[in-house]
């Protein structure tokens, strides 16, 4: 975990959810954007969610990244108790692969928006992606590692197709 005040939240539904929403956490780290990740879970910890979701800004969070599987509340219900921009990361379920994720978190009603990233670990690789991109909108040394990220990105794509 990256040293400083974190400024990202990381909540996942349960404990099963950290392989994929590592990559976020993964995201974040190459960045140099501190976070707290913990499990938070809609319906089997209501209490902690809402505590967690009403006290997140004075915590000195800025943005909640939040993953979760198969009847996926946990984005919709923190975005509804909080003005911070949430990330909502469809978690890969076993049933549906991932729909049943994807359609309950980004399907929220107008009023309410959750920012929905791609199932799986792609989208949590991007949520942590996002969330930089947000906090580098005020913290210009951000912006420039995040320039210098996606330098490298580009200059890691080859234009042969062979050696
Ligand atoms: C959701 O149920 C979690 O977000 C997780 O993706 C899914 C399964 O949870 P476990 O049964 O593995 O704890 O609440």
């Amino acid at each position: 975990m990256s040293v400083g005040k974190a400024q990202v939240a990381i909540i996942m539904g349960s404990r099963s959810d950290w392989p994929t929403m590592k990559a976020a956490a993964d995201s974040l780290d190459a960045l140099g954007v501190a976070y707290e990740a913990k499990v938070v879970s809609a319906h089997r910890t209501p209490d902690r969610m809402y505590d967690f979701a009403k006290g997140a800004k004075a915590a000195g969070f800025k943005v909640i990244i939040a993953g979760a599987g198969g009847a996926a509340h946990l984005p919709g219900m923190t975005a509804s108790l909080t003005e911070l921009p949430v990330l909502g990361v469809p978690v890969e379920s076993k049933a549906l692969k991932g729909m049943d994720s994807l359609m309950s978190i980004v399907q929220m009603p107008g009023g309410i928006p959750v920012a929905t990233l791609a199932i799986g670990e792609p989208g949590a690789k991007n949520a942590g992606l996002l969330a930089a991109q947000i906090l580098a909108l005020s913290d210009e040394a951000l912006a420039q590692r995040l320039a210098d990220f996606r330098a490298r990105n580009t200059a890691g794509v080859a234009e042969t197709v062979e050696d």
